[in-house]
């Protein structure tokens, strides 16, 4: 059985729950990270040397960094619809998962903290309000992105849909003020259709 480790509040375990409710992989998940702890442990460190999580165990594999655990779990589990073998094909999804670990999850995270996360006194108005402006500069290339297609990278879901499709959910319902995009919210609303979004994502956000 899949053992994933991580709470099930974090966008990025999320993602892998997400993942594998799309492609039918049982999993036993431990909670970790946040106010659970574990993280630091020297056994958690053996297996993730970040103390970060999510990270799963299949057998004797060990995987960690949330996007290179769906990759994994789509290549040993059937999953190539949702991560296509074709290069081109296949460079669509990586783009834009990369483009999420490497923009979006900075202002994103910020909000999160600030808005949310942190105690009231500890939260810093102005660096939330940089971190929105930011983030409807990056979620306005997404509306773009959406112009001609149903899905992140084309015409059916992948998994870029759901490295995104996490951090629309929370965009969407930060208490913050948005310029509308039609075009992410009906796309968000494609995603919502799907059960293991409302499971996994459409949660409180803590
Ligand atoms: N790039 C890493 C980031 C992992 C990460 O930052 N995880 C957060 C939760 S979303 C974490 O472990 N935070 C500390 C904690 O929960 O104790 C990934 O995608 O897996």
């Amino acid at each position: 059985m899949l053992k994933i480790w991580g709470r099930a509040n974090s966008s990025n375990v999320q993602k892998v729950l997400w993942c594998c409710d799309e492609l039918g992989i049982g999993y036993e998940r431990i909670d970790a990270g946040g106010a659970f702890g574990r993280t630091r442990d020297p056994d958690y460190l053996a297996l993730n040397p970040m103390g970060l999580v999510p990270t799963i165990e299949d057998g004797d594999a060990v995987v960690w960094e949330s996007n290179t655990i769906l990759r994994y779990l789509a290549t040993t589990r059937g999953g190539g619809r949702l991560y296509p073998t074709n290069p081109v094909a296949r460079s669509h999804v990586e783009r834009w998962m990369d483009w999420q670990i490497a923009h979006l999850v900075t202002p994103m995270s910020t909000l999160l903290f600030h808005l949310i996360r942190l105690p009231e006194k500890e939260r810093d108005a102005g660096a939330a309000e940089a971190a929105r402006r930011r983030g409807q500069e990056l979620w306005g290339i997404v509306e773009r992105q959406l112009a001609d297609r149903d899905y992140i990278a084309g015409a059916s879901f992948t998994l870029a849909d759901i490295c995104l499709g996490i951090f629309a959910y929370r965009w969407l319902h930060f208490p913050i003020e948005r310029q509308p995009l039609p075009r992410v919210e009906a796309w968000h609303g494609r995603l919502a259709q799907r059960q293991a979004f409302a499971t996994h994502v459409m949660q409180p956000i803590t």
